[in-house]
């Protein structure tokens, strides 16, 4: 070797040529760096990757040049050890670790530092930048996030909830959240934010209160544009309204991208980021891509859910009349008894049966019961309230419930519904008024004794079941209309 050191002559002379080739046309980026830390080599992958010519970083402190500030103290204290003992842990193993380039930008690289054996003082590395690798894999991991979280999600804004963490997390993004538009509203809203642990709660209680007009704000700016919008800096934009309070939070910079079903605007995702800064163009694209999935995904579920309220309805009415079917009655009984256990209103049950309507079948036809069913289903439904529950418990048998109705008004409005029933048909009525304490099988049973014995009276009437302390059922005839 020479006495003064060319950019190569840490390379034996004989092969200088060769090698210099080889490492000049391969796709990672070579270093070579001498014990004092000083960079000795620097082939062209190192110039495209890191920004500095050759003649720029040789003769550099290479620490300076690509290792992150705050992993500098660690670089150099390896470096002492290394120098001291002869050993090394991180030698001739694949390393991923963080490098920035000229203009301060920070990406994940994969390296193996290597030393020469006739020349343990100097050091080589080959290094690869694989931040698009890294972002492929999150881009992925999304991906597969958004196709569980939406697989069992019932509506929007719960999948969305989910995915704000999914998403934040992967892209070691702040805070994040999910604005969408109400159905013919003109404001956007905070339907929710996710926050890493880091993030203040005062931001996120901020933003979960905010409406945003068109144009106003990040997502409103998205709505407007239907165009992904960034912020660089809170503290230096103006148009951003709750930037101090973002910047207490530790939020300098935000992106937001829009979500469109069919073509639509539906809402708009907004992460924020702890450095100021432009998103890179990756994180961007990889969020546009995010945002077009959810907003297909969230087109199927809605048709999904449409489908499900469609089929819930049909499993709670009856086909023929229209009415709440048993099950739904028994949902609403339960849930009523429950609330006037808790309450002090009273509640009212009554089981309605036609009166000889296998007579009128057998006159009319079986058609023509069907359609008297259906017609009596409207008339008595126009005499009750919205909140009253009319079911039709089976054949010819209706229950009805009266929430808020003492047994006065109760059978005020049972006289009203008998006397609607059409074509010139009766029916007898049990009514029964719920003891405060009773089962809603208990209450029933009530009722349809009273019903029974409203038969056995001779039929078109109303009886209304007693209670007594001991729940034993006295039944009173209440009235008695025409027969
Ligand atoms: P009452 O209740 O006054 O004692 O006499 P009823 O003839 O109404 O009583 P019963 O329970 O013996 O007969 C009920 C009849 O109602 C039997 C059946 O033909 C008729 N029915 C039940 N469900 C339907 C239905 O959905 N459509 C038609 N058309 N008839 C029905
Ligand atoms: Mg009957
Ligand atoms: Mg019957």
């Amino acid at each position: 070797m020479g006495a003064a050191r060319g950019e190569s002559d840490w390379l034996h002379e004989d092969s200088i040529g060769d090698v210099r080739s080889v490492l000049d046309h391969a796709h990672e980026a070579f270093i070579a760096m001498d014990a004092g830390g000083l960079v000795i080599d620097w082939n062209r992958q190192a110039q495209r990757t890191f920004g500095w010519s050759s003649e720029e970083a040789i003769g550099q402190v290479l620490a300076d040049l690509i290792i992150p500030p705050r992993d500098r103290d660690a670089h150099a204290e390896g470096l002492r050890r290394y120098l001291d003992s002869g050993r090394a842990r991180i030698l001739d193993k694949r390393l991923e670790l963080s490098a920035i380039d000229r203009t301060g930008r920070e990406f994940p690289v994969e390296l193996t530092i290597s030393h020469h054996d006739a020349a343990p003082e100097y050091f080589f590395a080959f290094l690869v930048d694989i931040s698009q690798r890294r972002l492929s894999e999150r881009l992925l991991r999304a991906q597969l996030a958004i196709t569980r979280v939406f697989s069992q999600a019932l509506s929007s804004d719960q999948a969305m909830r989910e995915l704000l963490a999914t998403l934040g997390e992967a892209m070691e993004w702040q805070l994040g959240a999910w604005w969408s538009q109400a159905e013919g509203s003109e404001v956007l809203r905070c339907r929710s934010v996710w926050r890493s642990e880091a993030a203040a709660l005062e931001f996120e209680q901020i933003t979960l209160a905010l409406e945003l007009v068109q144009g106003v704000a990040l997502p409103g700016r998205v709505w407007a544009s239907g165009q992904p919008e960034w912020t660089v800096d809170l503290a230096a934009d103006p148009s951003v309204p709750r930037a101090q309070v973002a910047l207490r939070a530790g939020l300098h910079a935000s992106l937001c991208v829009p979500v469109l079903v069919k073509g639509e605007f539906h809402g708009a995702i907004e992460f924020f980021s702890g450095q100021v800064g432009e998103p890179a163009r990756a994180t961007r694209e990889i969020l546009g891509t995010i945002a077009e999935q959810i907003g297909s995904f969230m087109s199927v579920l809605d048709e999904r859910s449409d489908l499900l309220m469609k089929l819930q309805r049909l499993a709670l009415t009856d086909d023929l009349t229209g009415l709440a079917n048993r099950r739904a009655w028994q949902d609403n009984l339960e849930r009523e008894i429950a609330a006037a256990r808790r309450s002090t209103e009273p509640l009212c049950v009554a089981m309605l049966d036609l009166d000889h309507f296998k007579r009128y079948n057998d006159a009319h036809g079986h058609q023509a019961g069907d359609r008297l069913l259906i017609e009596l289903a409207h008339a008595w439904r126009t005499q009750l309230r919205a909140s009253d529950i009319l079911a039709r418990y089976g054949g010819e048998e209706f229950a009805l419930l009266l929430p808020a109705s003492p047994i006065e008004a109760a059978s005020k409005v049972l006289a009203r519904v008998r006397t609607a029933t059409p074509e010139g048909q009766t029916c007898s009525a049990g009514l029964a008024t719920f003891n405060g304490s009773e089962s809603p099988e208990q209450l029933i049973g009530r009722a349809d004794a009273a019903l029974y014995e409203a038969k056995a009276r001779g039929r078109n009437r109303t009886v209304i079941a007693k209670a007594d302390r001991s729940h034993r059922t006295r039944l009173g005839e209440e009235d008695s209309s025409g027969s």
